[in-house]
């Protein structure tokens, strides 16, 4: 709500949310925009009419300050943790031992995610001789397989209209 005070006060010709919501300020047309959601629950809609969600990932357990963090975001059981069939990936330099991605403008569905973290910074999971990793991996829901990535159903979680936080913590090899 701060946001909006904020913008109102820049924007003072403007009387009415309404107006905000054509998302430009009438001085300021090309330097101020306003985020729908904020319009929304500036409105009291709770993000009704907004009909692709974001989906916000937290990768605790990381190795600090090492390599990249590799998120891939998968949405059919088929085509699971093939990253090559992923719906996006977010590729990421790691600073700290915790970080967050977010993946913007999801339709509704079921979802899951697979993550790894790029020591060397290859591009690819690195495995021993047994096909084990030896670079730090998770899955959503912190779901495990036994001898290799657990089942989509295990990984899945669903996303409707508002913005789903996923907490995951790497498993360290
Ligand atoms: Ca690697």
């Amino acid at each position: 709500m701060r946001f909006i005070a904020d913008r109102v006060q820049l924007c003072p010709r403007v009387m009415t949310l309404v107006a905000l919501s054509k998302q430009t300020c009438m001085e300021d047309a090309m330097r101020y925009t306003i985020p729908r959601t904020a319009v929304a629950l500036a409105l009291g809609l709770s993000a009704v009419g907004v009909h692709a969600a974001d989906l916000r990932v937290t990768v605790a357990n990381l190795e600090p300050d090492a390599g990249y963090l590799m998120v891939a975001l998968y949405d059919t059981p088929e085509r699971f943790s093939d990253r090559e069939d992923a719906v996006e990936e977010i590729r990421k330099p790691v600073r700290g031992d915790t970080l967050a991605v977010t993946f913007t403008g999801l339709d509704p569905g079921e979802y899951a995610v697979a993550v790894f973290q790029d020591l060397d910074g290859d591009g690819v999971l690195d495995t021993n001789m047994l096909g084990m990793p030896r670079e730090p991996w998770g899955f959503s829901r912190d779901a495990t397989g036994r001898m290799g990535p657990p089942d989509f159903a295990d990984a899945a979680f669903s996303v409707e209209d508002e913005t789903v936080e996923l907490p995951i913590r790497l498993n360290q090899p």
